[in-house]
């Protein structure tokens, strides 16, 4: 396999920071011990715990207003491929890429032989139908499947046929299918007709669905139609999945919902009901700000986690989350800040797992609220990172990843064969 960062600058890195991480994993394993908790039980699920890339995130996005190209971005899908690749080998949590297409449209053959080079594979492709392409014949400004016009239904169809046609060539066992169908006058649309007419489009694509394949339909509350959206919420989303059969699970994506609404009580909801496919990790403050993942409220991202652990353990249907990441970076280097996205996902798994379930039952089932809390608050408080750290370095991945980045010059190296301003793909939604 091959690897993008010279091993020996990995190697130097993790040299000087060696010493201190093997004590520090030492201190935190005698403490987890006193709590009844073997350390390195927690070492094996955190070395196992992947999130996906999305190919779209390493490039510098933008907003609604300008977008700033930085220093070497990639050019085409194949050098967002390396630049996952790097993300990868540093974190080791990272093994697999999200594609979205038309953005990342190449010779499937050549797209799977470029992950595997360095040991990548695909998780769930991405379907746009929120935008234009060259050389499209219908557009999608007002709406896509669920158009008024059949002949639009059907293109955004057939465009998701591509995809899944794609996936299977590369690999991949699901489809994500978000549209930013709407309207943005009251009136504009009729909100049932528009619904039924997304449901029939669906069912088109659903039953085209190879049998060991998933349907994520991902909800979002608005923008780009301001007034409304077609799958709005969770409860449309909900109705979505249970309407399409079993392969049809629900996605939230942590920045698609009202402010102030509880996400990890949707969470558990579609636990429960056997709909949980999957997330599009990153955070937020006002809207779908898609900030690195726990920068704003690292707390809400534990609470998720905290949900997702409970049904771990407690072994529930259906129940196989594709972890992604879903960001869009403005001001820093991509490939640092989607490193430590991936750690912090990562981080709020490995605190969900050391909360004492056994006692946290008693503490709800005594009403005892404050102590319940606590429990919560114990696991989140606990400084996991030498478990995280220790992960990374097991697996051959650097101890402190943005320190074996910034040493490697990557970004200066890939500047000088990437001309500034050629980046294509991942705009400002
Ligand atoms: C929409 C969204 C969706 C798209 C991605 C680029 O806001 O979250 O997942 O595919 O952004
Ligand atoms: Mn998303
Ligand atoms: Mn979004």
């Amino acid at each position: 396999m091959e690897t993008v960062i010279a091993g020996d600058v990995v190697d130097k890195s993790n040299a000087a920071r060696e010493q201190a991480l093997k004590a520090d994993y030492a201190v935190l394993g005698e403490q987890l011990d006193r709590r009844g908790i073997a350390i390195d039980a927690i070492l094996k699920k955190v070395e196992a715990f992947g999130v996906a890339i999305p190919s779209w995130g390493v490039g510098t996005g933008g907003t609604r207003f300008a977008r700033f190209p930085g220093p070497g971005e990639p050019r085409d899908v194949f050098d967002k491929i390396e630049d996952c690749a790097v993300i990868s080998q540093l974190t080791r949590a990272t093994p697999t890429v999200s594609l979205h297409i038309p953005w990342d449209k190449a010779d499937p053959n050549r797209l799977k032989q470029a992950a595997s080079r360095f040991g990548l594979g695909f998780d769930a492709m991405n379907s746009n139908t929120f935008s234009d392409t060259v050389g499209q014949k219908l557009s999608y400004k007002f709406g896509s499947l669920s158009h008024a016009d059949a002949g639009v239904r059907r293109q955004a169809v057939e465009h998701n046929l591509e995809c899944i046609e794609i996936g299977r060539t590369i690999g991949s066992k699901a489809l994500t299918v978000w549209i930013g169908d709407g309207s943005n006058f009251p009136g504009q649309v009729n909100f049932a007709r528009a619904f039924e007419r997304y449901l029939e489009a669906m069912k088109a694509i659903y039953a085209e669905l190879p049998q060991d394949w998933r349907l994520f339909t991902e909800h979002k509350m608005y923008e780009p139609a301001f007034y409304s959206t077609v799958v709005q919420d969770w409860g449309t989303n909900y109705i979505i999945a249970k309407e399409l059969g079993d392969k049809a699970y629900c996605l939230v994506d942590l920045g698609h919902h009202a402010p102030n609404v509880n996400i990890e009580m949707i969470v558990s909801r579609l636990i429960q009901f056997g709909k949980l496919g999957g997330f599009h990790f990153n955070d937020s403050k006002y809207g779908d700000d898609d900030l690195d993942a726990g920068s704003i409220d690292p707390y809400r991202l534990f609470l998720v986690f905290n949900e997702l652990v409970d049904a771990e353990l407690a072994g529930a249907k259906d129940f196989q989350p594709a972890h992604m990441l879903d960001q869009s970076h403005n001001v820093t280097d991509p490939i640092e800040s989607l490193m430590l996205s991936a750690i912090e996902v990562q981080r709020a798994y490995a605190a969900a797992l050391l909360v004492d379930r056994k006692a946290l039952e008693g503490f709800q089932e005594a009403n005892d609220a404050l102590m319940a809390t606590q429990a919560l608050k114990a696991a989140y408080r606990t400084d996991v990172e030498p478990i995280l750290a220790t992960a990374r370095l097991n697996r051959g991945g650097a101890i402190d990843p943005v320190s074996a980045y910034r040493a490697s010059f990557y970004r200066k190296k890939v500047a000088a064969a990437r001309p500034a301003g050629a980046a294509g793909g991942g705009g400002i939604v």
